[in-house]
């Protein structure tokens, strides 16, 4: 079995019958230039990662114990623009670009959840979660994937739309 890289918080819960969930804190990505982890009451366990450049790349490491066709949600901090986004990558493919967005009442500086358009056959065994800063002030609190079609994590919208993809 494999050694993880890096201690990051991976839970395995119950979402449905037969459903598997996994959650990553963002501020527990290691430590690489151009991001740094920050702090706010309203973050999940109260740390968030923020981007602060253009391109900046971070990985990590976690294990996937059943294979499936996995969604992602991504917990992100929006100031109802077009410019703070990051592009996260599930073995080395693009699964989505999350970041600012409008908000339905056109007030920005509020975390939203966020979900992949489709869905990731991820094989059970490692997995790599890359994110890449399209900008600066890009922030990400947590991410959560999950084979439930039906989740939403607690707190997101009923109207949450779903961003663009890239092939
Ligand atoms: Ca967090």
């Amino acid at each position: 079995m494999k050694k993880m890289t890096s201690m990051i918080a991976a839970a395995v819960l119950t979402a449905g019958v037969g459903a598997a969930e996994f959650m990553v804190e963002c501020e527990n990505f290691p430590q690489a230039d151009g991001f740094v982890v920050e702090y706010m009451g309203k973050a999940s366990q109260g740390k968030y990662l923020r981007m602060n450049k253009k391109g900046a790349t971070v990985s990590t490491r976690t294990a996937i114990p059943e294979a499936g066709d996995y969604y992602l949600w991504v917990r992100d901090y929006t100031m109802c623009g077009n410019s703070r986004k990051a592009v996260i990558y599930l073995n080395g493919k693009k699964v989505g670009t999350f970041g600012d967005k409008k908000t339905a009442d056109g007030k920005g500086g509020v975390w939203q959840w966020n979900r992949s358009l489709l869905k990731s056959h991820l094989e059970a065994g490692e997995l790599v979660i890359k994110l890449v800063s399209q900008s600066e002030y890009t922030r990400f609190d947590m991410i959560i994937l999950t084979t439930d079609e039906n989740y939403k994590p607690e707190g997101s919208v009923d109207d949450v739309a779903e961003l663009e993809l890239f092939d």
